[in-house]
């Protein structure tokens, strides 16, 4: 049994959730209120951060992106990473550049100056990659789009932006939101 320690609120803990949807995995969900952290969490994870996962009461795993390549191979069915080694490199440096999304993005939530453009271009950048394969993980849905979309579901449902203007990018999460792992998530953040 999978324990994992969540907060509805966090896009890091939602690729862990996500994750664990598709792979069919059952799991106990121990929520961290993020405002006043209970002292015992930072044995399980000194930064205090969630997610933090656990396998059968051993030893705790934190750090989304590690968990996600940990879900992967203790649940390898069904596939999320490419089969071709060259194709699971480009998941992974999408995974490890982030924060291409994500620093705009959290400028964007704070309201600073220049946000708006920032966030756009990183969109605009995804939209030019999405009109050349149908995944941000290549050929097939996986690993890359479940890490990412966290971000684009609360920019669109909690910062009010319009992807419209971004046709494939529109296109992808209309398609992503068809599967009931994402379409849960996205239920949950409209109820944030
Ligand atoms: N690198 C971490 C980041 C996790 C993270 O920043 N989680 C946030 C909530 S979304 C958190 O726990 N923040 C509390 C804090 O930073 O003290 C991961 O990928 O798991």
């Amino acid at each position: 049994m999978i324990t994992l320690y969540n907060a509805d609120r966090c896009p890091y803990v939602a690729r862990v959730r996500i994750m664990l949807a598709e792979k069919g995995i059952d799991f106990e969900a121990v929520e961290i209120d993020l405002s006043d952290r209970p002292a015992w969490y930072y044995e399980k994870n000194p930064t205090g951060r969630v997610p933090t996962i656990e396998e059968d009461g051993g030893p705790p795993l934190p750090e989304s992106a590690v968990i996600l390549e940990f879900l992967e191979e203790r649940y390898p069915e069904p596939a999320l990473l490419p089969a071709d080694p060259a194709d699971r490199a480009f998941v992974r440096l999408l995974i490890f550049r982030d924060t291409d999304l994500t620093s705009p993005y959290y400028a964007l939530r704070r309201g600073e100056d220049g946000a708006r453009e920032q966030f756009d271009a990183a969109v605009g950048r995804f939209d030019a990659l999405l009109g050349e394969q149908p995944y941000l993980s290549g050929a097939d849905y996986g690993l890359a789009d479940i890490a990412l979309i966290p971000w684009f579901l609360r920019a669109r449902d909690m910062l009010g932006v319009d992807f419209h203007g971004f046709p494939a990018v529109a296109d992808w999460l209309a398609r992503l939101e068809q599967r009931p792992a994402i379409a849960a998530e996205a239920g949950l953040v409209a109820a944030l």
